[in-house]
């Protein structure tokens, strides 16, 4: 049922100086620069064929990002899986005793349906499904 990882969420505090790194160092392209309004977070796409690490910078001070770096810093902040049924998958979650976040899809990045699990339930990561709409 899931297809791939599709991204990789790493939150940094500043998409400008993170994406020098990534460009420069890793020698990635910066594919999609997005501000997504719903999850209060400006974002930087790199595509590693067909992998995407996504940059995630806080846009208000209670985005979920703001709160993990004030925890935590900089780092790996979530992993996408790529699944073209995501109804059915956050139902097997659920049905497995998994915490949902999103009990039905939202709108994320790139217009995708995205849908978190708690990572209180799924052995401190926090998870993602996505799926083009
Ligand atoms: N990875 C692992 N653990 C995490 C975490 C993360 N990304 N974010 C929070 N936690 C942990 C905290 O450290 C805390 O642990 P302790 O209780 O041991 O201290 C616990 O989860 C807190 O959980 P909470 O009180 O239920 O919730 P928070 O207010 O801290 O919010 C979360 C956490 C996951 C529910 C919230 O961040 C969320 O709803 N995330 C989904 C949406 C999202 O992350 N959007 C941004 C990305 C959007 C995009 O990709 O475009």
């Amino acid at each position: 049922m899931l297809k791939k990882i599709d991204h990789i969420g790493i939150a940094v505090k500043s998409l400008n100086k993170a994406r020098q790194f990534y460009e420069n160092i890793l020698g990635l392209k910066c594919e999609k620069l997005e501000e997504v309004d719903s999850q209060k977070v400006r974002t930087a796409f790199f595509d590693l064929n067909g992998t995407h690490i996504e940059l995630l910078e806080a846009t208000a001070p209670e985005s979920a990002v703001a709160k993990f770096i004030e925890k935590n810093g900089e780092g790996v902040h979530h992993i996408a899986y790529e699944t073209d049924d995501i109804d059915n998958q956050l139902q097997k979650a659920k049905a497995g005793g998994c915490r949902l976040i999103h009990e039905e899809p939202i709108i994320g990045a790139g217009g995708k349906k995205v849908a978190f699990l708690h990572p209180k339930s799924t052995h401190g990561v926090l998870t993602e499904f996505c799926c083009k709409s």
